[in-house]
């Protein structure tokens, strides 16, 4: 299939819209896509959230809806959360959540009132906004305390985490993030909620697709609640899940309907029910294996050529690489890795000195170019890449960039990408 892909009534009625798919259809082709938190969907995810499932209204839950015409929209529902119970062996699943923010609230709305206290990993520390950072909705309405990780190992000091649990008895405990390239110990952190009463939340989204495949351990059983997107390793539309017990379900529930959501989005319904038919497949395992594999053969490559790796390495799909040594500030780095067509995002690094607008680190990810066929074979090329553009970078090259640009561009062609190719 050649690019832009054929979208003859967006052209005929939007070209100018038409055109920008089209751009960005030729963009994520000819890229080396790095960021951990994306990936490439099939085309048959695609065409399902593409589908004439948007135009229905479906407030309430299979059986139980606002609206009549259900008689379709309902079964895909249905499809979408017997396929997530029986992937990730839960007893209850609601499949509704709009991202994982909504998703976060919900279980706040479900197990917690204003101003009590909740936990979490920091946001710099590799945490995410809604475990109860000062500047989201739940640091604000909530009194969050928040955990790190050891300055010397740049490990999660379970030690550090029971004391402050048992010291601020928080409602919830939430465990997971966006910054985290090691395993996470589901079980340690449930004997901790144990001990301090707490509801043990797993926010798996930059790793749901792992713990489908086979290739990080599953929060089952320890997790009260498990909260993930679907567009991350998963591979599925940009959507979000909660899992459970049943004893949860009716909580978890009621908070996402009617307690913060309207009308769920039953054309990502649709598209998450694929997705999760897909990663039910003996392919996705493999893929999964695969995520890890190159991860760490890019982290061993990136270690051997002097880089400063968070931890020392990696357990999963995420590198977060500390740019101090190379005297190349993260954010100068990742915008001329994209001007070399590698595009990375730039991140905090734990005790970082710097501002979260023009932090120290980058972070990288595997799962967009596994999606994309790419081996642990490759991992060295693409490690001379990252070097040679951070030097660029810090040099103010920019024939040096686009010399990479140009071979990361035939590397990818060879590669066609899910999604965009037939
Ligand atoms: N924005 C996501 C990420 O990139 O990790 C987290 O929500």
């Amino acid at each position: 299939m050649t690019l832009p892909l054929p979208h003859p009534a967006l052209a005929a009625t939007d070209p100018e819209l038409a055109a920008l798919v089209g751009a960005e259809e030729q963009l994520q082709a000819d890229t080396l896509r790095l960021i951990p938190s994306e990936n490439y969907v099939s085309r048959a995810v695609l065409e399902a959230s593409g589908t004439v499932l948007q135009n229905k209204y479906s407030e309430g839950y299979p059986g139980r809806r606002y609206y009549e015409g259900q008689q379709n929209i309902d079964k895909v529902e249905r499809l979408a959360i017997d396929r997530a119970k029986a992937l990730f062996d839960v007893e209850h699943a609601n499949v509704q959540p709009y991202s994982g923010s909504p998703a976060n609230l919900a279980v706040y709305l479900a197990f917690a009132d204003p101003g009590d206290t909740v936990m979490g990993m920091a946001l710099p520390m590799g945490g995410h906004l809604t475990h109860g950072w000062g500047v989201s909705a739940t640091g604000r309405w909530f009194r969050g305390v928040q955990y790190g990780v050891r300055h010397d190992t740049g490990l999660i000091d379970f030690d550090e985490v029971r004391e402050l649990a048992l010291k601020e008895r928080p409602k919830i405990i939430f465990c997971g993030g966006t910054a985290l390239p090691r395993t996470i110990d589901f079980a340690a952190f449930a004997e901790i909620a144990r001990e301090s009463g707490a509801v043990l939340v797993a926010d798996v989204a930059h790793i749901a697709g792992l713990i489908a495949g086979g290739a990080h351990p599953s929060p089952v059983p320890h997790a009260d609640v498990i909260s993930t997107t679907t567009h991350k390793t998963l591979r599925g539309p940009r959507g979000a899940m909660l899992m459970s017990r049943e004893e949860h379900a009716k909580a978890l529930d009621k908070a996402v309907f009617p307690g913060l959501q309207g009308g769920p989005h039953n054309q990502t319904t649709a598209a998450i029910a694929v997705a999760l038919h897909e990663a039910a497949q003996p392919s996705f395992r493999d893929y999964a294996h695969a995520v890890v594999a190159n991860a760490r053969a890019l982290a061993d490559e990136l270690l051997a050529r002097g880089f400063d790796l968070v931890s020392g390495g990696t357990d999963n799909h995420l590198i977060l690489m500390d740019l101090t040594p190379k005297d190349v500030p993260g954010k100068v780095a990742a915008k001329a890795l994209d001007r070399a067509g590698i595009v990375v995002n730039y991140n905090t690094v734990p005790y970082d000195p710097r501002k979260p607008f023009d932090p120290s680190g980058v972070r990288i990810g595997t799962p967009s170019l596994t999606s994309r066929g790419l081996g642990t074979q490759h991992m060295a090329a693409v490690a001379e890449w990252i070097d040679r553009g951070v030097s660029a970078a810090g040099a103010g090259d920019e024939d040096a960039l686009a010399a990479i640009r140009a071979e990361v561009a035939e590397l990818m062609a060879a590669f066609p990408a899910p999604g965009l190719s037939a």
